[in-house]
């Protein structure tokens, strides 16, 4: 018989691409969603598999609605995705970002410690807690220094995880992932305002778009293949924390750059700081533009994964590197436009 997983945070962009591969593998899936007055199943329709995914409102603020959850479908994994995710976001509103992402964790774990201790857990843990970067590539034994109420609530889940593994004997893992993207990325985050900006300029739907600092750079991968690393850990003997990356940085600015480029847009930069603008180097129009209200009150500059050890154990290692995922977004990007 096929094994049950239930996924918190379906309607993220993790949750979806999680919840086509658990199906190809012949699972039955239950996914988790919040009560919303609309809800929000686009990225399992444009995977065409929102008829194969059980749904189930389950907010993962209410410790009893898991417990309930958890005795009526009895799952063997539960991959615990949900989170206030948007860094930015954290700022504004740390009190809520730590209700869901940090809190959240233990209301999961708790609910798994009293229906069934055996049930496989996944944390979604986070590049991020390497925040101000201690070590360079950053690997599972780099000590953390998060830098925004996101990244300290995602260091307690993580911690929480282990808690529960060596305090419960529960089969908890941590995966730290870098930044993974994809065309089901969420708008609010910097690579798919920038495809979707560039696909609208080059359709003639918008003139130009703003945004913040474009030095920091990110270890971009594929959301796709990041998947199935958090699935990878789950399948093996021991419970254990692993880093899924790229090993390749770039910088918001050169992300720019290419997208630009991959629609046949050469950007030149002029002036610098908050006046530095971004021109179309053939018609002269500007089409970059820096609005300070995009900076943060803490940065991570520079995140640099070293993603050794999931090769090594679970034999994991991402295909899709920079240009080609800046292509796959931009190009989906057009054909929603168009
Ligand atoms: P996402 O697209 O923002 O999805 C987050 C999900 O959490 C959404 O389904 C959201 O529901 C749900 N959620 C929020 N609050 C909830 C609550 N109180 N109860 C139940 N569900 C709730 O994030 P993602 O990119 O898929 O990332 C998945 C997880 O990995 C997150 O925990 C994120 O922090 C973590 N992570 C992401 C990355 C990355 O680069 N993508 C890297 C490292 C770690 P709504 O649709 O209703 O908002
Ligand atoms: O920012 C800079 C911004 O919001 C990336 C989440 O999935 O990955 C994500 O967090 C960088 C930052 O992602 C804009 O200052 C410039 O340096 O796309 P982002 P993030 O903060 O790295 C980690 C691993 C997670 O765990 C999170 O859940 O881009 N930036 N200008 C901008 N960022 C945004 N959003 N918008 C701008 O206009």
């Amino acid at each position: 018989m096929g094994k049950t997983a239930f996924i918190t945070g379906v309607t993220g962009q993790d949750g979806a691409y999680l919840s086509q591969l658990l199906l190809s593998k012949g699972y039955k899936v239950y996914g988790g969603y919040r009560r919303t007055s609309s809800p929000n199943f686009w990225r399992l329709e444009e995977l065409n598999i929102r008829n194969n995914v059980e749904f189930l409102e389950v907010d993962i603020l209410d410790t009893g609605n898991l417990i309930r959850t958890f005795e009526k479908i009895k799952p063997d994994e539960v991959y615990n995705l949900a989170a206030q995710s948007f860094v930015a976001v954290s700022f504004e509103k740390p009190v809520l970002t730590g209700e869901i992402t940090a809190i959240g964790v233990t209301r999961v774990l708790e609910a798994i410690r009293i229906v069934n201790p055996r049930i496989k857990f996944y944390q979604a843990s986070s590049s991020e807690m390497f925040g101000k970067v201690q070590e360079v590539p950053q690997k599972e034994t780099t000590p953390f220094y998060p830098r925004s109420p996101y990244a300290a609530a995602k260091l307690y889940g993580h911690w929480l995880t282990i808690n529960y593994r060596e305090s419960y004997d529960i089969f908890g893992c941590s995966g730290i992932l870098f930044n993974h993207e994809s065309p089901l990325r969420g708008i609010e985050f910097v690579t798919r305002k920038v495809s979707d900006a560039v696909a609208r300029i080059k359709m003639g739907a918008q003139d130009y778009f703003e945004i913040g600092n474009m030095d920091a750079k990110r270890d971009w991968g594929y959301a796709k293949e990041f998947v199935e690393g958090m699935w990878m850990m789950l399948q093996q003997p021991k419970p254990k924390d692993y880093l899924l990356a790229t090993n390749e940085n770039h910088s918001v600015r050169e992300f720019i750059e290419h997208a630009f480029n991959y629609v046949g847009i050469d950007i030149s930069w002029k002036g610098s700081g908050v006046n530095e603008t971004g021109i179309d180097s053939k018609s002269g129009k500007t089409l970059v533009k820096i609005n300070p209200r995009y900076f943060r009150p803490g940065e991570v500059d520079h995140l640099l994964g070293d993603y050794s050890l999931a090769k090594k154990e679970l034999g994991w290692s991402p295909k899709v590197k920079f240009k080609e995922l800046v292509e796959i977004m931009v190009q989906r990007d057009l054909e929603r436009i168009s």
